[in-house]
């Protein structure tokens, strides 16, 4: 008889690591996916750290080094939470060589070709390899995939998005990795700005050129002694930041769509306002994460009532039973929140395993992402227009 079962190995404790570890314990008992995860071994380097947090969230066993995970014969999927960059890629390509399902953090890599290399890797090893995009998987997103498909906007002319974060906005915030190029790769670009590329090729379709520009407000800061979440503490010496601290682009869509995207941790007050508005020949589409369960939505069919226009942006709560995943939780308007974008994922990721058929968004998916960033970092540093390569 066929397993029901996949025991994981989860690289990575932190915050990723903790948002994962919960979708794990969730994903069972309330969406029933085709294969059961067994959390058997949380990886991280800190063994006091990596042991406290197994205990919390129910691991069955922990360890500090991810190679001695990925060589054990035991293990199905490595789910890898390390910081975004150079890391992903190296552990990802050992465990495709081991011949692991892989789940990974965006942004896939640090490179258009580290990740090149990586969807190169999944591919021969011939395992299921997924991104964690994870905004793809809130219901009000997933609803705005299905009504695009169904015509409702009808020919997109506008994708406009922000992502806006105020956490480092402290000259004394701490240099922690997500401002060292060298563990992160770069600032918001990869950091924010890849989901809201991802969610653009997802929703709208291929970007195919990009114009961009980035700014470093604060040049440097405390060194990090601790970090936890988003908030850290540091010391007194001052060492360079070496990403952006904001960075916009313009974009040309392959289809012909007209695309804003901007991305920064220094817009005071906003603190996860990852948002986007689509506008169409039928109509229009708003989504931000900050209201995450309501999408906004003006069909300019309601201008045309027999009584005048009643025409105006509508409310949907995308909580009914007949929306993407919302039916394996709560009674309408009943909200869910951030941590189930991650349980959407891991019922996703784990179905398509049980079928053998493709995860998304896949390694490819990834790399194209990679290869936009990368075209912003080239117009940025040419001050002009950039193509994103084939991947
Ligand atoms: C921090 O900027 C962060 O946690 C990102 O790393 C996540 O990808 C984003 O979803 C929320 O903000």
């Amino acid at each position: 008889m066929a397993k029901d079962t996949l025991n994981i190995g989860l690289i990575g404790y932190k915050f990723m690591g903790t948002a994962h570890s919960n979708a794990y314990r969730q994903v069972a008992p309330f969406m029933g996916p085709a294969l059961q995860p067994v959390m058997q071994v949380l990886c991280g380097r800190d063994a006091a750290g990596v042991s406290a947090a197994a205990a919390k969230m129910g691991w069955q066993e922990c360890a500090t080094d991810w190679r001695e995970v990925i060589a054990r014969d035991d293990i199905d999927l490595i789910d890898i939470c390390t910081p975004s960059g150079p890391s992903h890629t190296e552990i990802a390509l050992a465990a495709a060589q081991a011949g692991k399902h892989i789940f990974c953090e965006k942004p896939l890599a640090a490179s258009l070709d580290d990740a090149r290399a990586m969807l190169s890797a999944v591919q021969a090893a011939g395992v299921t390899h997924m991104v964690n995009f994870n905004y793809r998987r809130c219901p009000a997103v997933a609803l705005a995939k299905k009504m695009i498909e169904a015509g409702e906007l009808g020919e997109i002319y506008h994708w406009r998005s922000v992502y806006l974060q105020d956490w480092i906005i402290d000259p004394d915030f701490p240099l922690v990795w997500r401002l060292d190029k060298s563990i992160a790769g770069s600032g918001p670009l990869g950091d924010l700005a890849a989901h809201s590329i991802d969610l653009a090729h997802h929703l709208v379709g291929p970007i195919a050129a990009v114009s961009g520009m980035e700014q470093t407000f604060v040049k440097e800061r405390p060194v990090a002694e601790a970090m936890g979440g988003l908030q850290a503490t540091g010391g007194s010496a001052r060492v360079p930041v070496t990403v952006e601290d904001a960075v916009a682009f313009l974009a040309r869509f392959e289809n012909g769509v007209f695309g804003t995207f901007e991305a920064t941790r220094f817009a005071a007050g906003r603190k996860n306002c990852n948002r986007f508005e689509i506008n169409g020949s039928k109509g229009s589409l708003v989504w931000n994460m900050e209201t995450m369960n309501e999408l906004e939505f003006y069909s300019r069919a309601d201008e045309k009532a027999a009584v005048g226009s009643l025409a105006g942006f509508r409310l949907i709560q995308a909580t009914d039973g007949s929306h993407p995943y919302a039916g394996h939780w709560w009674p309408p308007a009943h909200i869910i929140g951030y941590e189930h974008s991650f349980t959407h994922g891991v019922y996703d990721l784990l179905n398509a395993i049980a079928a053998g058929t493709p995860a998304e968004p896949d390694f490819l998916d990834g790399a194209k992402c990679q290869a936009v960033l990368e075209a912003v970092t080239r117009s940025i540093a040419s001050s002009g227009w950039a193509s994103v390569e084939a991947v």
